[in-house]
């Protein structure tokens, strides 16, 4: 089948920024910290041919990694976009080499590029799931579940997401909080797809901890030790009968390639966001399917935007474990598109219209906006 990876230029006249508080329908928890009110910036791209939406999806605090909302806002503006209003026009695949100079700040850049790659399949009438080479017009949904009150209420919650139909769950787990909420999930279920995620919040030093979570039969363990352990990962791989899977540590596609040659990792989470783009997190799935590894899509409590080129990016062929590609409604009880995500049969849908496919409530953008401004060329 031929993909065809190639977007048009556009004319870019300027960026608008706004920083958005978005209610969450419940707090989310994970092993760094809680979460009640989505922080989050919004990239509209102005060009001559139309607007493009982006999504850079930085949390307020720098806990899960180095970037935060303020710091992303800052080095946007003060170094990303004006770098990228030097040049005239642009096509989406010049995005990162400019902006290239500039180290790290992976999420910022991701969402620009993400707005410029809209702008410019929408005045193409192209798809983004089409520009990166979907083969499925849906795609299986996950659930992240964060960290309850004691294991009996995660039972409660685990339960309300399976009758939704969600297809896979993952728990959030930290030290103290994980072999018994494991447990608890377990015996209350069965064997439905079961995986966990610890965000770095353990040491190889809890190896034996780890280790029994291997009778659970789990799909996959994400991210047990910090960003930087390549090494120790794939010591503590080595000890598991669960497949090891990164998610922080694959900041690029160099990163994953450094990754799967030590061994750190048998599964890979994509999050275009934490790799510095949608364009890098396909040349990422490229390496994992040209070695066999599994790789499935992360998320970042996106909003409608991000959410539906979540999907688009999913439903690419190597992705063949469930990614945390649920409904808007697993977090959201107003997006800000005018067809947030729904489930369906299990599944999210893939958008078919031009660009990330869906389009933005006025009303809601400005209802959630908290800061705004517009730089011109
Ligand atoms: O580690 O996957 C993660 C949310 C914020 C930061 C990190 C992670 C998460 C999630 C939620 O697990 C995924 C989602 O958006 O559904
Ligand atoms: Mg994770």
């Amino acid at each position: 089948m031929p993909i065809a990876r190639n977007a048009a230029s556009v004319a870019l006249d300027g960026f608008e920024l706004r920083t958005l508080h978005i209610p969450l329908v419940s707090p989310f928890t994970t092993s760094f910290g809680t979460e009640s009110v989505r922080e989050v910036i919004v990239v509209r791209a102005l060009t001559a041919d139309g607007d493009g939406w982006g999504e850079i999806v930085t949390q307020n605090a720098p806990l899960y990694s180095s970037e935060y909302t303020h710091g992303a806002w800052d080095v946007a503006t003060r170094w990303l976009i004006p770098a990228l209003l030097e040049r005239h026009t642009l096509a989406p695949d010049e995005v990162a080499p400019v902006l290239e100079p500039f180290i790290g700040h992976r999420m910022a850049k991701a969402g620009l590029e993400l707005a410029v790659l809209d702008a410019a399949l929408r005045s193409e009438d192209r798809s983004l799931g089409e520009h990166l080479g979907a083969v499925r017009d849906r795609v299986p949904s996950g659930v992240s579940v964060g960290i309850q009150r004691d294991p009996a209420a995660l039972v409660e919650t685990v339960r309300d997401y399976l009758d939704e139909g969600y297809v896979r769950i993952k728990i959030k787990i930290k030290p103290g909080r994980d072999v018994d909420d494991t447990a608890a999930v377990r015996d209350a279920f069965g064997a439905i797809p079961l995986q966990v995620d610890a965000n770095s919040a353990y040491t190889l030093a809890d190896a034996h901890t780890l280790t029994e979570l291997d009778r659970f039969d789990l799909l996959l363990i994400e991210q047990p030790l910090q960003e930087d352990d390549i090494v120790d990962h794939a010591t503590l791989a080595r000890q598991l009968r669960t497949p090891l899977c990164l998610d922080e540590s694959i900041v690029s596609s160099k990163a994953a390639a450094d990754a799967l040659a030590l061994g750190s990792a048998s599964v890979v989470n994509i999050k275009a966001g934490r790799v510095g783009g949608y364009l890098e997190a396909v040349r990422v799935h490229d390496l994992c399917r040209d070695a066999s590894v599994p790789v499935w899509c992360g998320g970042m409590l996106e909003t409608g935007i991000g959410r539906a080129a979540n999907a688009a990016l999913a439903a690419l062929p190597g992705f063949t474990l469930p990614g945390d590609v649920s409904a808007s409604s697993r977090f959201y009880a107003r997006d800000i598109v005018t067809e947030p995500a729904v489930l369906e049969d299990g599944h999210v849908r893939v958008p078919t219209g031009p660009g990330i496919g869906v389009d933005i409530d006025r009303s809601a953008l400005e209802d959630f906006t908290v800061k705004k401004v517009v730089l011109r060329r």
